[in-house]
This record gives C-alpha cells, sequence and structure tokens, in this order.
C-alpha cells in the first residue's frame, strides 16, 4: 500500500512536470493579447458583462421581473398604508358588517393570473432558447472529476485536462492574484461568432460547468450526456472565468474554468499548432491533482 503510494506520487511528480510545460505553452502566446472581461468584481453586485445572446436574454428577463417585483411591492406597500391610516378602529367606531365585494374578489384573481401569464411570456421562451440546441461549429466535451474539469474537442481529437492554478504559479501564466481561484493552466479555446454546443458530464460526482458571461450553466452528471450551447459576439474577444457549480466533494472550490474566446483565425492557429500537442496528454495528470486535492 505504502509503496503503492510512494509510486503514485511519483508518477504524478511525473505527470505534473510534463503537463505543466505543455501547458504554458498553449495558454503563453494566447493569454497575452486577450482582456479579462468574464471575472467578478470586488464589491460589485449585478451580471458579469453578458456577452452571447443568451446572457442578454437573461439580463433582460432579470430586469423585467425586478421592474414587476418592485411594481408589486409599492402597490402592496400603498395599500397597507391606506388600511393603517384610513381602517384603523380609531377612525371607524362602528365597524361594516359586509363579507364580500365580488369586483375586488374577481381582481385580485385575475391581476396575479395575468402576472403569471406576462411572466411566462417573457420566461418560457428563453428558457426553450436555452434549450434548443442548434447545430454546432465547435463541439466540447466538458467532464468534472473530483476535482478538475477534462475537455475533449470531439471532431478534432483533442483532450486535456484543465487544473487551478496556485498562488505562486498565477504570475507565471499571465494572471495576478485577483485571478486566483479562477484561473486554470490551460483553458478551453473558443471561436467568437460560432455557435458552440459543450456537452457536459462527469466521471464520479455531479459537477456543473457554468460561465456567467455567457449565460450558461449546466450539470455534469455520470452516465449522462448534457448539453448547452453559447455563441461569443465577434469584438468580445477575451478571458472568461467560470466555477464547478454543484457542490462535489472537499475540493469543490478547487476546480475552476477559464474559457479564452478568440477570433476564428486565432482559434484555427490554435488547433493547427498548440493544441495538437495535447492530443497525448489524456488524462496524464489526474493520479496528481486528486491527491492534491485530497491533502487540501
Ligand atoms: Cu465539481
Amino acid at each position: 500500500m505504502a509503496l503503492r503510494k510512494k509510486l503514485s506520487g511519483l508518477w504524478a511528480a511525473l505527470g505534473a512536470t510534463f503537463t505543466a510545460t505543455m501547458a504554458s505553452a498553449q495558454t503563453a502566446g494566447m493569454r497575452e493579447g486577450l482582456e479579462i472581461i468574464g471575472a467578478p468584481t470586488p464589491g460589485a453586485t449585478g451580471f458579469q458583462p453578458g456577452v452571447t445572446a443568451g446572457a442578454m436574454d437573461i439580463h433582460a428577463l432579470d430586469t423585467l421581473l425586478h421592474v414587476m417585483a418592485a411594481l408589486i411591492t409599492l402597490f402592496v406597500l400603498a395599500l397597507m398604508v391606506w388600511v393603517i391610516v384610513k381602517h384603523n378602529a380609531k377612525s371607524n367606531p362602528e365597524p361594516a358588517t359586509f363579507s364580500h365585494n365580488t369586483p375586488i374578489e374577481v381582481t385580485w384573481t385575475l391581476v396575479p393570473l395575468l402576472i403569471l401569464v406576462v411572466l411566462g411570456a417573457f420566461s418560457l421562451p428563453v428558457l426553450f432558447r436555452q434549450q434548443t440546441i442548434p447545430d454546432a461549429d465547435v463541439v466540447v466535451r466538458a467532464t468534472g472529476w473530483q476535482w478538475y474539469w477534462e475537455y475533449e474537442y470531439p471532431e478534432e481529437g483533442i483532450s486535456y485536462a484543465s487544473y487551478m492554478l496556485n498562488e505562486d504559479e498565477l504570475a507565471d501564466y499571465g494572471y495576478s492574484r485577483d485571478e486566483f481561484r479562477l484561473a486554470t493552466d490551460t483553458a478551453v479555446v473558443v471561436p467568437t461568432g460560432q455557435t458552440v454546443v459543450v456537452q457536459v458530464t462527469a466521471a464520479d460526482v455531479i459537477h456543473s460547468w457554468t460561465i456567467p458571461a455567457f449565460g450558461v450553466k449546466q450539470d455534469g452528471v455520470p452516465g449522462r450526456l448534457a448539453e448547452l450551447h453559447f455563441n461569443v459576439e465577434p469584438g468580445q474577444e477575451g478571458i472568461y472565468f467560470g466555477q464547478c457549480s454543484e457542490l462535489c466533494g472537499a475540493a469543490h472550490a478547487f476546480m475552476p474554468i477559464t474559457v479564452f474566446a478568440v477570433t476564428p483565425e486565432e482559434y484555427d492557429a490554435w488547433l493547427a499548432g498548440e493544441a495538437a500537442d495535447f492530443a497525448s496528454l489524456d488524462g496524464a495528470r489526474a493520479p496528481q491533482v486528486i491527491e492534491l486535492a485530497a491533502a487540501e
């Protein structure tokens, strides 16, 4: 048992050195030209900037819901103030005895119904657009592992793992302390202006793949293949972060997601060049990360 552990540690160290070198080769060139767009901002409220039609849909729906909720709250507040001021026991020593008011009863049944219809009319189309998976220009398969993501481009024959960068590794990859627990050694690379379909699954427990700025989130369930789609608007080339969003175990907080959205030309160049090196790296670092994460 001890020997087995030692061997696995050795294998892990070798794998780590090997893949770290390859990984910086993947990100070094691309990282430089890209600004960070999809990241949380300290002290901020609201959404990260939306760069896909899906994210815009969600933002518009959110605004509508907030306006409606505010109006309803104000209306109920006004009614309560009116009741408190005008219909208290002091100003009505002789209480009224009626118990029904048909017009009001019909109104308070129909108006909430109407509100629900309006909510449905605006939210269901958004849901349908999210759940209708279009024909893909690029297919990426994201597999959640305890505790990292593995990516595969089935049509390109590329597969590689993506691990969170430690604090002391950030600078080597062109990141600052702000991107700690967001930045990963390798990134998902996607072209802007093209439909990307991500097939999300998991190998051990349920994980969840999300990029808030894209307006996408999907659970990865072992044995199932779920899909999400996005199309990053041209001109929004940059770096986008997400984090595993389904509580998946001890190192759940340490399996972030990094996406590089680049121009189609840069994407093709990546496929032809750096990405080709990754084809042989399938799972090479898995033993190491499982051990590290367990030690956390
Ligand atoms: Cu997870």
